[in-house]
Formats: C-alpha cells, structure tokens, sequence
C-alpha cells in the first residue's frame, strides 16, 4: 500500500490557499477555489480535492487563465443572470452571481444563471448543495474538454460532462446527486495512472479503439460514456444547453481553445434553481413531505442514497482530518515558496 500524510482540515485549507497564491492567483480566486478544493477533500471526492490544485497552477502557469479576472454579473432578464468569469476560474464567477440567482428564482419561480469565459476544474456538488441551502432545487450542468466517444463512436467528441442535482430536505442535508456522463470523471483515471493502478473495463478504449484497462491508454485514446446510448444523449444535452445556448464554447471548441497546452478546460456553466414554494404554494410542505416517503422507500430497504456517503465522510474528515498520498503531499509542497 502506497504511503499516506493525515492532515487536519484547517491545515487543507491553507494548502490550498498558500499554493494558489504562490501559484500567482489572486486573493479572492485562492480564497474561492480552496473552498471547493477543501470541500472535495473533506468528503473523500479524491478526483476533485487537494489534486486539482495541480492542474490549477498549471493552468495559469501555462498563460491561459486570468488569474486576477474579477467577474462581471449581469442582470440580463427577469428570471436570467449572466457572469463573465473573464477567463478567471469558476468558483469565484459562481459566488458572486449565486445570490442573484437565488433572489430570481424567489420572485419568478425559475431562474437560470449562465456563467460565462470560465475555466472549469471543480465538482458541481458544492454549489448545488449550497443553492439547496436556501430552500431551492438545483441543477448544474457544464462541458469539458473533449475527451469522450459518443455511444458506438471510438473518437472522442464530449467532455466528461457532469450534472448535479440538488433537492432541499426538512431535516438534514439535501438529497444530492453529482456525476460525469462518462463512465467516471477524467481526474480519477489520473489518479489511477499516478497510483500505478489498472482502471476497470468500461471506462475507455485506446487510441486504435480497443477497450483498455491501461490507464495512460484510456487517457491517450477515449474516455466511455455511462449508461451507452443514454449517457451519450445527455452528454450531448449538456455540451447544447451549457454551450450554444448560452453562447459558449462546446467540449471540442474548449478542446481547440487549449492549443494543446493541457490547460482547465475552459467554457460556460449553466446553473438552474427552482423554489418549491412559488411552484406549490400553500401545498409545498405537503409535497415536500411525498418526497421524503420516497427517500425513506430507497434507503428503508438497504439501498443508499447519493451523497450519503459523502456526508459520512464529511463526519470523519471533520472527526479525524484527512489522508492523502505522500506522493500527492510532496508535489503540493513542491508548489509552496522556499522558507
Ligand atoms: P461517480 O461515478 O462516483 O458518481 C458520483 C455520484 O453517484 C455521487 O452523487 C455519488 O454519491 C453517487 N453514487 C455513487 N455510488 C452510488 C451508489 N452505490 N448508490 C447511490 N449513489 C451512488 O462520480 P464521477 O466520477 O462521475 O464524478 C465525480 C466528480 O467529478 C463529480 O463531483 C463531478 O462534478 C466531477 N466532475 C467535474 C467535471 C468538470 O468538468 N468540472 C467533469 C467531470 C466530473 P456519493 O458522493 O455519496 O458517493
Ligand atoms: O475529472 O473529468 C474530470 C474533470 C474535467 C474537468 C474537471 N474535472
């Protein structure tokens, strides 16, 4: 077994803050991308935690990202908000429109936010989670790189693709789901390559279109989608509504952007928020109550429900702090300035 460092929490988050201002981004982008960061950590989402401060470094070193962009928000109709990210990273593009979203969706019911010229390197789950704190479902969705075959296809056209849901729950957490369209997020095949470990059949095929378990390979050839055919229709729903509709860059153009540097995929997001008590009224807490009947039926026979075991692990990272390969560790301290 390869060798672990246990970390406490607040020790992840200055990590992570540290190697982003060393890796020159600004203080309110090192503050907002350590949130997500330490927010995956914590949860045990080993693709999209301490990692990807890797790639986040990378990405400005390579002259590709902002790292100073201060995001634009736009009202731009009754129920839309626009945010320019202007070639900055996400998370901070996501903060400062979420509560104008938030305040739309309260007035009109339904409201979308489109973000805009981003670079986009983190899980959906964070920001679903955090709209469905204010009482409102959530959906989020955005494009990659292309990476991934369309079902029947071996050459790569979408990105991996994810879409996040979010529904609020009277007591406890919100029931939240968060996955890529392909079989498995890119940063998990990375992380097998890193560990020396083989990726499981059904993941990818290798650049002459023959299934592959070497992982360097899958990484070199096409990533799967999950489910087939239907993984590959939603993944092209969500290259459509999160590129053309809102006037942003697909998979492939995010791909051609690059220029081959192996920079964050850079590209829009759309964000959608729905409040249960416009749509219901008087009636929402007795609606609110059927979908807890539906949850107790999924769980009451043993089966679980997403993102229950992120929660667990939520408990045990704030209990006992987290662990991390040595090998991870020392590229992140490698990234610190010199004493
Ligand atoms: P998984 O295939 O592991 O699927 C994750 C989702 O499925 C989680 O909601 C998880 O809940 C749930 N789940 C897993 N197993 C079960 C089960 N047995 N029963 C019920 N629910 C289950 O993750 P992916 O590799 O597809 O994606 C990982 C992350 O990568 C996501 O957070 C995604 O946002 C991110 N990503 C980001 C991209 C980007 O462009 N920014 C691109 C692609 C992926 P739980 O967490 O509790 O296990
Ligand atoms: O893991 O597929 C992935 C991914 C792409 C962009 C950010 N994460």
């Amino acid at each position: 077994m390869s060798e672990e460092v246990t970390l406490p929490l607040d020790e992840v988050r200055r990590i992570s803050i540290d190697v982003l201002k060393a890796g020159g981004l600004s203080g309110d982008h090192a503050q907002a991308i350590a949130s997500v960061v330490y927010a995956g950590q914590r949860d045990e989402c080993h693709s999209h935690g301490l990692y990807r401060l890797l790639g986040c470094v990378r990405s400005v070193k390579e002259g590709k990202v902002d790292p100073d962009a201060v995001p634009e928000v736009v009202d731009h109709a009754p129920a839309i908000v626009r945010v320019d990210a202007r070639f900055g990273f996400s998370p901070l593009a996501f903060e400062r429109g979420r509560p104008l979203l938030v305040e739309k969706a309260r007035r009109t019911g339904l409201a979308a936010m489109a973000i805009n010229n981003c670079f986009h390197f983190s899980a959906l789950w964070p920001e679903v989670e955090a709209i469905a704190a204010d009482g409102l479902v959530a959906l989020a969705m955005t494009p990659s790189h292309s990476w991934v075959a369309p079902a029947g296809g071996t050459k790569p056209v979408f990105g991996t693709n994810p879409i996040a849901f979010a529904w609020p729950r009277p007591d406890g957490p919100p029931f939240v789901f968060d996955f890529a369209t392909s079989a498995i997020a890119r940063g998990e095949i990375e992380l097998h390559r890193r560990a020396g470990k083989p990726i499981p059949a059904g993941w990818a095929i290798d650049g002459e279109g023959h299934p592959t378990t070497d992982p360097a390979a899958a990484l070199a050839g096409a990533m799967l989608t999950f489910g087939g055919h239907k993984g590959s229709a939603l993944s092209a729903m969500i290259e459509l509504m999160a590129g053309p509709l809102i006037g942003d860059m697909t998979s492939a153009e995010s791909m051609a952007f690059d220029e081959g540097v192996g920079a964050a995929p850079c590209h829009g997001e759309l964000i959608l928020a729905f409040d249960p008590t416009v749509f219901l009224g008087a009636d929402a807490a007795r609606h609110v109550a059927r979908a807890e009947t539906m949850f107790e039926s999924i769980v009451g026979q043993g089966a679980r429900l997403p993102s229950q075991r992120r929660y667990e692990a939520r408990e045990r990272s704030m209990a006992n702090g987290v662990r991390i390969p040595k090998a991870l560790y020392d590229d992140l301290q490698a990234l610190l300035p010199r004493p």
